[in-house]
């Protein structure tokens, strides 16, 4: 049995080759939702989107978000709409009372659909509506990912981090904003001072989380901060995987994380933005996973491959890779 913990792209990239080691009936992914939003009165859950698509072979491999060949026309109408009635077309937060009020899984990521910021495929769209009324006829988030890994054929048990609120916030030199303005509005753009994962403490692991870890664990190369940060911020979560065999994939190619901002974040929450700061960002990893080119050196045992991930035989020998370094902490 092995459970994977993943963010947005660099783990679901992995998990393309997974099979290559691990049965799929005997793999758990752990999926991020501090990335969540609600956007319009939908609740968007895009790392478990992801999986889900991937899952089911629909996934866009061009972003690694979102539907292959999916339309744009609600989106695109959206944002018509609102340049025709002189609306802002940026990121709109509902105001302050509304952020915790109703909904309560959305509290502090409400933001309004005027001008849709994020591109919402029509396809895509149908899963969030879905989603947010399942929420709403009061399923919990674990129940409606359960609903839907089954729609999408998923062999894998996926499960969200949790069925609480978490909001990867991002403090920055203009101003506090949620992940998603951040990175998607403003194209990660503006500097880094923290990263806060607001509501962690208050949350609980969704169920079947802390049993999950407690099998072999692997964290793939997603980004430490915001992919994988707000799972460790959970109550036993860090300490369950100081507990088993931990296996850490690394993001980054020495200096250079493969995708996202993963660098700037990393320098913001004080670690080395390559792969020497992940013993820091992982202190109960057993082994790890680094390039072949890759200079770092851990004190712990370390498996070197070509890290890079660009088709499905990659992935399988990263896996390998995995698997190997498994073997050498068992
Ligand atoms: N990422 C973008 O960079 N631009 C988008 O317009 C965008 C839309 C989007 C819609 C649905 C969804 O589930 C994900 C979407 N993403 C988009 C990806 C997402 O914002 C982040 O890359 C992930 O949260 C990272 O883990």
């Amino acid at each position: 049995m092995v459970t994977f913990l993943s963010g947005g792209t660099g783990t679901p990239k992995l998990l393309d080759g997974a099979a290559a080691a691990f049965s799929p009936e005997e793999t758990t992914v752990v999926a991020n939702t501090g990335d969540d939003i609600e956007l319009g009165g939908l609740f968007i859950s895009p790392d478990i989107d992801t999986l889900l698509f991937q899952g089911g072979g629909i996934l866009d491999r061009e972003t690694w978000w979102g539907i292959k060949s999916d339309t744009h026309r609600t989106n695109s109408a959206l944002m018509d709409i609102a340049e025709a009635a002189d609306l802002p077309t940026g990121p709109q937060y509902l105001p302050e009372e509304d952020q915790t009020g109703s909904r309560e899984l959305a509290n502090w990521r409400r933001f309004s659909g005027v001008a849709e910021f994020m591109t919402i495929g029509d396809r895509d769209r149908a899963v969030h509506i879905t989603r947010t009324s399942l929420l709403d006829e009061g399923y919990t988030l674990s129940e409606v990912t359960e609903r839907l890994a089954g729609a999408f054929g998923l062999t894998i048990d996926l499960l969200p981090m949790s069925d609480d609120p978490i909001a990867s916030l991002v403090h920055t030199d203009e101003g506090l904003m949620h992940f998603q303005e951040y990175w998607v509005a403003r194209e990660g753009e503006p500097s880094v001072d923290t990263v806060e994962f607001r509501g962690s403490s208050k949350a609980e692991p969704a169920p079947g989380v802390l049993e999950a870890l407690e099998d072999t664990v692997v964290i793939g190369p997603s980004n430490p901060v915001t992919s994988i940060g707000p799972m460790l911020a959970l109550p036993g979560v860090a300490d369950a995987l100081a507990q088993t065999t931990v296996v850490a994939v690394s993001p980054f190619l020495g200096d250079d994380a493969f995708s996202g901002p993963a660098g700037d974040l990393m320098k913001a929450v004080n670690a080395d933005p390559s792969t020497d700061g992940l013993a820091t960002a992982y202190p109960f990893a057993d082994a790890f996973v680094i390039d072949e080119s890759d200079d770092a050196d851990f004190d712990r045992p370390t498996v070197e491959t070509d890290i890079r991930i660009d088709t499905r035989g990659d992935a399988a020998r990263v896996v390998r890779a995995v698997e190997d370094a498994i073997g050498r902490v068992i």
